[in-house]
Parts: C-alpha cells; structure tokens; sequence
C-alpha cells in the first residue's frame, strides 16, 4: 500500500514529466493550462500579399512571395505565439476560377486548398489589394462564394498595399463598395450554425455582388512596412479561444526545411526571370544538410529543358543566377535564423553550371 507521501512525491513526479513533455508527445496539459488557440485563413486573389502579410504576422519569413501571381501553390501553415496564445495562419494560393486554372495549367489545389483552409479555420482573413486598379473596387466572386458558404464564421477584410495608394481618401469609398456598407460587431463567442445553402443558390447571390456585409472587422494595412498590422494581431489574439496549442513551442511552420528551401528558390526565379518563364522551372533538391552546429547545407538543382533557357537562367557571365542563389540564401536566413549555404546548380546542358 502506498504512504501518502509517497503517492504525493509521485503525483509530483507525474506533473512535472506531464509539464516537460506534453508539447513533445503533443498532448496538452489542457486542464490546468490557460493555452489558447487561433487558426486563421488567409484567402484572396492571386498577388493581394497573402504571403507577405503572414510572414509580417509572423515575424519570420515563413512563405514565399514574389512580385509575380501564383507564388504560393499549396497551403502553408505559418505559427506565432504570444503569451499564452498559439495563432496558426494558413497561408492559400490565389483564388481562381476553373477556367483560370485550365488556361494556366495550375495545379487542383488552386481550387481545393483555400476551400480547406476555410473548413478548418476559426477565423477567415480575405486579403484586398487597394492598390491594383482593375480589381480594388470589388470582391472577386469566388473570394464572394467562400465567404458565403462559411457565414457562420467570423471574417475580417484586410485591405493591403495602403502604402502604394497615392489618394488615401479613396479607403473609404472603397470600405463602403466592399462591405456594402455594413461591418459587424465581432462575435467573442461562436456564431450561431446558419442554414447552408447550395452552390447554385450562392453562386446566383454572389454573382451580381461587389462587397460582404458580414465581414465582423476591416483593417487597412501595408505588409511590407508592417502599418497597421498591430491591430490586426490585437483583434485575432482577442478571439482566440481557450484549447490546448497544436503544435509545439518554437515551431514556425509544418513544411519541411527542404519544401521551404525549394519554395524560396522558385519565388526567387518567379522575381528574376521574365514573363512565363519561371513557371516551368521546378528547382530540385540535390543535397541537404542540417550540422550539429544547426548550420544548414543545401545544393538545388535548376533544370533547364533547353538550352535557350539555360542560358537564359544563367544570364549575361552567369550574373542572374548569382543574384538568385545571393538572395535566395538570405532569405532562408531569415526564415531559419540559422547559418545557411546555399548552392544553386543550373541543369538540363551536358556542362552544369555552378553557382
Ligand atoms: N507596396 C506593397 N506591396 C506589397 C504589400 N504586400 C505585398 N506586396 C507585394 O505584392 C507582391 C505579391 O505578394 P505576395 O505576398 O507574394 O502575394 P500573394 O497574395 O501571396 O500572391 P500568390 O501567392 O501568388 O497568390 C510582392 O511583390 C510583395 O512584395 C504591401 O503592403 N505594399
Ligand atoms: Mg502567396
């Protein structure tokens, strides 16, 4: 029969190797932990600044975002914490329609990744470049049908890009046209279940429809001088709810180290190389490396399918190519915080060319 003590030395023992480990056996502590837990997606037209945003949510460079659309191919989870609150992003490709995605030859989860992302989010973001004529003053209708079809969760716009909108008096104008000037009180708590409708009925709804009015809250930010993005994480920390973290202190993302190498050097060819040319490249990983010291080794190859392109790739004395691995190396600086090389090797020719 156990003593009291003993069974208290034990009990003792218990919480504290319950306390240690729980992030690593990735059960919570739930019960006597104040953790709460967000997931956010993050949605909207190709080249809004999606990307961007998550990575300044972050702070840490943990998607790919390039000048050019359809940087960003599958959903990305990127993960903060502050205090005793675990945020967890989902980062989507641009949203197309069917026809797009034919006439691009993009990949089904141009489709089906944002439409997942919604189901598992608590909170949706829509992305909105203010800066892009064509587009600025309507909701695309597909951002329009997934809002729709999930109006029993909370969602916020977030007009992007600020810093590039010469006539600021237009936000208003363009708040008023994208929330057909109606913006909800946020909901601390759960939305009560609305009934769903079918796809064609919210299709026929959205179809004439430029704005939301369900959104709870609208935000105007830039993500490249981080203006305004205080109050977008202020907001998302108030609704995260109690619940234990999903995944474990310290970890930013849930891509390996090579996915994320491999989309850094694709991002940077889409930044460098001109019009539909990068978009046939798939950089390939030739060696990884992760020493003790935490340093990372990687080589990657580029294959070129002719050699027009090779040349291309390499530029005048092989100075694009540089330029590109250059930059490409800084940025998985920043995404791991470690010491990186990084060596870019252009295939597809008999000779290859290092770099
Ligand atoms: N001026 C300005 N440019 C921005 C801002 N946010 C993003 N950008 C730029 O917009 C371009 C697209 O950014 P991304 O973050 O890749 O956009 P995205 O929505 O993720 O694009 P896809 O993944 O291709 O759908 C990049 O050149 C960014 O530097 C901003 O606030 N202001
Ligand atoms: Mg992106």
């Amino acid at each position: 029969m156990y003593s009291v003590k003993f069974r208290y030395v034990h009990f003792q023992r218990q919480l504290v190797y319950s306390l240690a480990f729980r992030h690593v056996s990735g059960n919570s502590f739930y019960e006597n932990s104040n953790e709460k837990i967000l997931k956010v997606a993050i949605i909207g037209p190709p080249n809004a600044g999606k990307s961007t945003l998550v990575n300044a949510l972050v702070g840490r460079r943990v998607c790919s975002a390039s000048k050019k659309v359809h940087t960003t191919r599958h959903n990305i989870k990127a993960i903060t914490v502050d205090g005793s609150t675990q945020l967890v992003f989902l980062d989507t490709p641009g949203i197309v329609t069917g026809h797009e995605m034919q006439r691009h030859r993009l990949e089904r989860a141009f489709i089906s990744n944002p439409e997942e992302a919604m189901l598992e989010a608590d909170v949706i973001g829509v992305v909105h470049d203010v800066s892009n004529k064509w587009t600025a003053k309507h909701l695309d209708h597909r951002t329009l049908r997934l809002l729709e079809l999930h109006s029993d969760k909370n969602s916020i716009l977030i007009l992007n890009k600020i810093d590039a909108l010469h006539k600021k008096y237009k936000l208003l104008e363009l708040i008023n046209i994208l929330t057909n000037k109606s913006v909800k009180s946020s909901c601390p708590v759960e939305k009560p279940k609305v009934t769903k409708l079918s796809e064609i009925s919210v299709m026929k709804m959205v179809k004439d429809q430029h704005g939301w009015s369900e959104f709870n809250e609208v935000f105007m930010v830039s993500s490249l001088t981080g203006s305004g993005l205080g109050d977008v994480k202020e907001y998302l920390l108030q609704q995260a709810k109690l619940g234990p973290w999903i995944y474990k202190p310290g970890q930013f993302t849930d891509e390996s180290p090579e996915d994320l190498i491999l989309q850094t050097v694709h991002s940077r060819l889409l930044e460098y190389l001109p019009q539909e040319i990068p978009y046939i490249l798939e950089p390939e990983m030739e060696f990884f490396k992760i020493h003790p010291d935490g340093r990372i080794v990687s080589v990657v190859l580029v294959n070129c399918p002719s050699p027009h392109l090779e040349k291309l790739v390499m530029g005048p004395k092989g100075k694009r190519i540089k330029l590109i691995a250059q930059e490409a190396e800084q940025d998985i600086r920043n995404t791991f915080h470690e010491n990186v090389y990084l060596k870019l090797v252009v295939t597809g020719h008999p000779n290859k060319n290092v770099r």
